[in-house]
């Protein structure tokens, strides 16, 4: 026996979340942020994409959460997600993401936009020219190529695949000597601007190379760990943080590619990132917070017409098995969802997008009632997820939540 979905006004009920997206926590889903200012005292907007996945515009983001500047967010939509928005391109030619109107100054390249905030709101910790920061910053770039290196091309032989491999751990071996040489866990003896630089591709790194080649670094190198434990213990970095299913699938139309290695670990692990279990993945190891389960709801319903408008199944099916997979994951109790609409669940379970949807935990949570609220009733896919572009994610379909 299974009982009966809750109603949208049972499933609203439930959902107590006070949550302040200008002066709370860091989110993805705030316009203005301003830390207990005024609006008067914005000088800033930062215009970055709509899906808070940019590893340039995060690394903005991250460093003006830090300082706590107040600032306004302009979203823009990536090129290949859908149409990018006239007015930006009329800005800022070439659509590069990110920039930032400073007193009303437009500066492009995430490089440019930190150092001329350091010159206005003064450095986070050391700058970015100062001379502990400039080696460091190298050896980010550094890290940068060698992981493209392994993960952008395919190799030609297991040989090839276990060089590019060995270059890459060569340099994660200078990272590791590096953050072992300050008493913390940081690259400095405090959290500064170096740490900024290095999160956006680390975590891509994390995830692709787990996802692409069975290879867990963040596992794998103690320094590492400790340094992405430290990350976690920072509300602001939290905010900004994607998960690996996320970045296995919107990497490669961004990066013209990822490379599978095929070897039995990788496989394991896709299938793990794919199809669940989530939790427990090395993505994200600090506590879940104990409104994951209430955020994951509030999200679907503030969202849901556009969620059942744009899933290829057919509205009444899918509205329904959507309130099973919900009143699952807030309840408990097993709902079993109509015949036919476990492909429709795992097309949802497949398209949510962290932290532009909601958090890392969130996202567990859901993918998790999806999953399971679709394998009572078959093992139907949803659409495959494209590899050459994002376009079902196009946010032009998700623009006006009803
Ligand atoms: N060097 C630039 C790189 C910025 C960059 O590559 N941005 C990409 C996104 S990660 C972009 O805007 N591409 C255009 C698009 O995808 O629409 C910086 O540091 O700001």
């Amino acid at each position: 026996m299974t009982r009966a979905p809750l109603s949208w006004t049972d499933l609203e009920a439930l959902t107590a979340l006070q949550v302040d997206p200008v002066n709370g926590p860091t989110n993805a889903q705030a316009r203005l942020r301003l830390f207990g200012h005024t609006e008067a005292e914005v000088r800033l907007t930062l215009y970055r994409d709509h899906h808070a996945w940019c590893p340039y515009c995060q690394k903005v983001w991250l460093w003006l959460e830090e300082k706590q500047i107040p600032y306004r967010i302009e979203k823009v939509t990536m090129f290949c997600y859908g149409e990018k928005e006239s007015w930006y391109k009329r800005m800022v030619p070439s659509g590069m993401l990110p920039a930032i109107a400073l007193d009303g100054h437009l500066i492009t390249e995430s490089d440019d936009i930190l150092m001329a905030l350091e010159q206005v709101f003064a450095p986070l910790g050391q700058g970015m020219e100062d001379p502990t920061v400039i080696p460091l910053r190298r050896l980010e770039r550094l890290l940068f190529r060698a992981w493209c290196n392994w993960l952008c091309y395919p190799t030609g032989s297991p040989q090839q695949e276990q060089r590019q491999r060995q270059q890459f751990t060569a340099v994660v071996g200078q990272v590791e000597t590096a953050l072992a040489r300050t008493c913390g866990s940081y690259f400095l003896e405090e959290f500064s601007t170096v740490d900024v630089i290095f999160t956006p591709y680390v975590e891509r790194m994390n995830a692709s190379l787990y996802y692409y080649k069975g290879y867990s670094l963040r596992e794998e190198n103690p320094h590492l760990s400790d340094w992405f434990d430290a990350m976690e213990s920072r509300p602001t970095y939290r905010g900004t943080q994607s998960d690996f299913h996320t970045h296995a699938h919107d990497l490669p139309p961004q990066m013209g590619g990822c490379w599978e290695n095929g070897e039995p670990q990788m496989l394991l692990n896709k299938a793990r990132v794919d199809n669940g279990p989530w939790s427990g993945l090395p993505d994200a190891t600090y506590p879940e917070p104990d409104n994951s389960r209430g955020e994951a709801l509030s999200r679907v319903i503030k969202h849901r017409n556009n969620l059942i408008r744009v899933n290829p199944a057919d509205d009444h099916l899918f509205e329904v098995a959507l309130r099973c997979a919900l009143t699952l994951m807030i309840t408990g109790e097993v709902c079993t969802p109509p015949m036919g609409s476990d492909s429709a669940l795992r097309y949802l379970r497949d398209r949510i997008c962290v932290p532009r949807d909601m958090s890392i935990y969130a996202a567990k949570r859901l993918r998790e009632a999806l999953e399971k609220t679709a394998a009572l009733v078959g093992a139907g896919q949803g659409t495959p997820i494209p590899v050459p572009h994002r376009r079902d994610q196009d946010p032009a379909n998700f623009a006006s939540p009803a």
